[in-house]
C-alpha cells in the first residue's frame, strides 16, 4: 500500500540525489536557485572562488546588497563592488543596493513554486510562501551549491499546521506565526518542516504566507511551506511571470509527524515580548495591568515590508500625526514596493503623518541605525528581538504586525488596532505590480567573463583555513554559556561590527562580546579551547562568522545540550567538532577554565556515536554524543568543508 506524500516530501524527493527519504537520516538534494546577501556574501564568494568553479551551475543565483548599506567608511562599498564584480564574472544576477531586501525581492522576481532555493540568510524560507523548499544555510554551503554541489540536510519530520477560519479584521499574518511560536517555541521546529494546510490557507495572500514562512526561521525549523494554488498564480501573474506557476499540494492522505490546529478567526493581535520571538502574549494580556508606553516604532524588514503591509500602514496613518513621544521609521521592502507607494500616494500619507522613511534595506532590523533610547520600548514588525540586536543593550523590543505598529505609533501605547480603528476596508493586492528590473544586473556572457576584473578592497581578507583533525583534543574551556545562545551573541552584528564581515581577524575581536568582552583575548591566549553551551546553541542568523571567528580564535570543539541546525552545519564546515552531552547533568559539572581531554577523537567518531571525554581539572569522565553522517565525519577529519571538497577533487 502506498501512502500519500506531504508537499515537502514531493519536492524533496524530486530533488533527491543522495540518501533515502527516511526521517532523521541525511539526504542530499539538488539546488535550483541560490541567494546571498552582502553581510554573508563576501565570505560565500571568497569560498566560491577558492573552489575554482568558473560559472555557477544553478538555474538562477542572485547576489543581493541589502544589509550593509550604511557605508560609514570604505568597507561596505568595497564589499558591494567585490560582490558585484564576482557576480558578473561567474554567472550570478546582482541586485544593486536600493533594490530591496533579498527575501522580498526574491519572492517578487525570482521565486518559483516547486523549486529548491538555499540562501546565506536564515530567512530564506520566505520563499516557502510561494511553494518553494527554501532553506537558510551557511555561506560555504551556498558556495558549494552554486558550484553544482549537493546540499545536505537531515530528512525532516513534517508538521502540519491546519488553518481553519479567517483572520478577524486588523488581525494579521504576523499574529499567525506568533501563535505558532507560542505553541512550538524557538526550538520546537528543529529538524522539521512546517507545512501549512487547510481551508484557511485560501484566505491568505502570498505576501501574508511569506510573513508566516519567513518567521518559521524563529522556530528553528528547516523551512516552512504553503501549497501553490490559484492565489499563487494570481501573485505571479501580477508580477508578470505567470509562466513560473505550477500547482502544488500535498496528497489528501499525506502522513504528518505532528498536527497543530489553528483557527484563524480566534487569533488576536499579539506581540513577542523581550527578548525572544517565542515570548508571545496578546496585546490584551500585555496591557492587562497597565498600557505599555512605547518610545519607538519601526516598520519594515523581510517579515513585513510588502506592498500589502505598507498599504495598511498608510491607511492607518492617513491624516494623523505620530504621537510626539514616539519615533516612527518605515522601510518599504523593495524598490518595487517603494515605487508603487510613491505612485499611488500612500508614501505621501506616511510622510505627512511624520514617519521617517528609510531606504529599502534591512536597516534597523540588523542594528543599522534607529537604535532605541536607553531602556526604550520599541515596537518592530521584524522577526528577532534578541537582546542587544537593536544596538541598545537594554532596549525592550516587541515584535508586532504592521497594523499594531502603525496604530501604536499614533497613540504612543501598545494598542490593539481593532479597539482604535473602525471597520477594516478590503486590502487587495494589485492586479499588476509595477515591474522594472533595472537594478538587477545580469551576469556577463560566458565569452566575456575572463575580461571581468574582480574588485578587492583592503577590507577583504582571506578566510581562516582549518587544519585536519588532531589526534587528541586537549584544551581548556574558554567560555561557558547558557541555553538559547544566538549567533547574535556569538558574533554580534550592528553598524559598528557588520563592516568587518570580510575581515575575520578584525571581526573576531567582537566574538561573544555580548556575553563576555574578555573572551577574545582569553581564547587567543589559550591558543586552543572548547566552548560549553546549553540547549539550542547557535539559533538565529545563518552567519558562518559565528563559526569562522571561533575557528580563528582556536576553538576546537563546542559541547552543548543541543544545537540549532544551521550553526551546527557551519561548525562542521569550519572543522570545529560539535558534540552534545549524553547526560545533560554533566553541563553543570563543567566550569569555565576546566581542562578537557578527548583522546583519539577521530577514532572515537569513526567507531560510534558516544565520544568519551575527561574533565582533567575536576577528575571525572563524561560521555558526549556525536550523531554524524559519514560525510560529516569525513569533513571533520579533513578540517572542514573546503579541505574536504579539495580532497574529493
Ligand atoms: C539576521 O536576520 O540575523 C541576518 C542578519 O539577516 C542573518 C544573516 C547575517 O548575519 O548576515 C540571518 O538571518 O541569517
Ligand atoms: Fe535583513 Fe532583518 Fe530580514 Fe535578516 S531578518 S534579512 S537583517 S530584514
Amino acid at each position: 500500500m502506498t501512502v500519500g506524500l506531504t508537499l515537502t516530501e514531493k519536492i524533496l524527493s524530486a530533488h533527491l540525489v543522495e540518501g533515502e527519504m527516511i526521517r532523521g537520516s541525511e539526504i542530499g538534494i539538488r539546488i535550483d536557485q541560490t541567494l546571498t546577501q552582502d553581510a554573508t556574501g563576501t565570505m560565500a564568494y571568497l569560498e566560491f572562488e577558492a573552489m575554482g568553479v568558473d560559472r555557477v551551475k544553478t538555474e538562477r543565483s542572485v547576489a543581493y546588497i541589502d544589509h550593509n548599506t550604511l557605508q560609514n567608511g570604505f568597507m561596505n562599498m568595497d564589499d558591494h563592488r567585490f560582490i558585484g564584480s564576482v557576480a558578473k564574472k561567474h554567472g550570478i544576477y546582482f541586485s544593486r543596493p536600493g533594490n530591496g531586501i533579498c527575501h522580498q525581492v526574491h519572492l517578487e522576481r525570482f521565486g518559483k513554486p516547486g523549486k529548491t532555493l538555499i540562501g546565506s540568510d536564515s530567512h530564506t524560507p520566505t520563499g516557502g510562501g510561494i511553494g518553494m523548499i527554501a532553506i537558510g544555510a551557511g555561506g560555504m554551503d551556498v558556495a558549494v551549491a552554486m558550484g553544482g554541489g549537493t546540499y545536505y540536510i537531515t530528512c525532516p519530520k513534517v508538521v502540519k499546521v491546519n488553518l481553519t477560519g479567517k483572520l478577524s479584521p486588523w488581525v494579521a499574518a504576523k499574529d499567525v506565526i506568533l501563535q505558532v511560536l507560542r505553541i512550538m517555541s524557538v526550538k520546537g521546529g528543529v529538524g522539521k518542516v512546517i507545512e501549512y494546510c487547510g481551508e484557511g490557507v485560501k484566505t491568505l495572500s502570498v505576501p501574508e504566507r511569506a510573513t508566516i514562512t519567513n518567521m518559521g526561521a524563529e522556530l528553528g525549523a528547516t523551512t516552512s511551506i504553503f501549497p501553490s494554488d490559484e492565489i499563487t498564480r494570481e501573485f505571479l501573474r501580477a508580477q508578470g511571470r505567470e509562466e513560473d506557476f505550477t500547482e502544488l499540494a500535498p496528497d489528501a492522505d499525506a502522513v504528518y509527524d505532528e498536527v497543530i490546529d489553528i483557527d484563524l478567526s480566534a487569533l488576536k493581535p499579539s506581540a513577542a515580548c523581550p527578548h525572544m520571538p517565542d515570548n508571545v502574549k496578546t496585546v490584551e494580556e500585555i496591557n492587562a495591568d497597565k498600557k505599555l508606553k512605547i518610545d519607538q516604532v519601526c516598520i519594515g524588514s523581510c517579515t513585513n515590508s510588502s506592498l500589502l503591509d505598507m498599504m495598511k500602514v498608510a491607511y492607518i496613518l492617513e491624516g494623523k500625526t505620530v504621537d510626539p513621544s514616539v519615533q516612527l521609521s518605515i522601510a518599504p521592502g523593495s524598490k518595487q514596493v517603494l515605487n508603487m507607494l510613491a505612485a499611488n500616494g500612500a508614501l505621501s500619507k506616511m510622510i505627512d503623518a511624520g514617519a521617517r522613511i528609510l531606504e529599502s534595506a534591512c536597516g534597523p532590523c540588523i542594528g543599522m541605525g534607529q537604535s532605541p533610547n536607553s531602556g526604550g520600548v520599541s515596537l518592530r514588525t521584524f522577526n528577532r528581538n534578541f537582546e542587544g540586536r537593536s544596538g541598545t543593550k537594554d532596549g525592550q523590543i516587541y515584535l508586532v504586525s504592521p497594523e499594531v505598529a502603525a496604530v501604536s505609533a499614533l497613540t504612543g501605547y501598545l494598542t490593539d488596532p481593532s479597539e482604535y480603528l473602525g471597520d477594516m476596508p478590503e486590502f487587495e493586492l494589485p492586479e499588476k505590480f509595477t515591474v522594472n528590473d533595472n537594478m538587477i544586473v545580469p551576469p556577463a556572457p560566458v565569452e566575456e567573463m575572463d575580461s571581468v576584473e574582480v574588485l578587492r578592497g583592503p577590507n577583504i581578507k582571506p578566510f581562516p583555513v582549518s587544519e585536519p583533525m588532531a589526534k587528541d583534543i586537549d584544551a581548556g574551556v574558554s567560555l561557558k554559556v547558557e541555553d538559547n545562545i544566538t549567533t547574535d551573541h556569538i558574533m554580534p552584528a550592528g553598524a559598528k561590527i557588520l563592516p568587518l564581515r570580510s575581515n575575520i581577524p578584525e571581526i573576531s575581536k567582537y566574538c561573544f562580546a555580548v556575553c563576555d568582552e574578555s573572551f577574545h583575548d582569553r581564547a587567543l591566549e589559550m591558543g586552543k579551547s572548547i566552548i560549553i553551551g546549553g540547549a539550542n546553541y547557535g539559533q538565529g542568523s545563518s552567519r558562518e562568522h559565528a563559526a569562522l571567528a571561533p575557528l580563528y580564535l582556536g576553538v576546537k570543539a563546542v559541547i552543548t545540550k543541543s544545537f540549532a541546525r544551521i550553526h551546527m552545519a557551519n561548525l562542521i564546515n569550519a572543522g570545529i567538532v560539535p558534540l552534545t552531552f549524553a547526560d545533560e547533568a554533566d553541563y553543570d559539572r563543567i566550569c569555565q577554565g576546566d581542562e578537557i581531554r578527548i583522546e583519539n577523537i577521530a577514532e572515537q567518531i569513526a567507531n560510534g556515536n558516544i565520544i568519551k571525554a575527561t574533565n582533567v581539572t575536576k577528575g571525572f569522565d563524561f560521555d558526549t554524543k556525536a550523531d554524524f553522517s559519514q560525510r560529516q565525519k569525513d569533513m571533520l577529519y579533513a578540517g572542514g568543508l573546503l579541505n574536504y571538497t579539495k580532497q574529493q577533487g
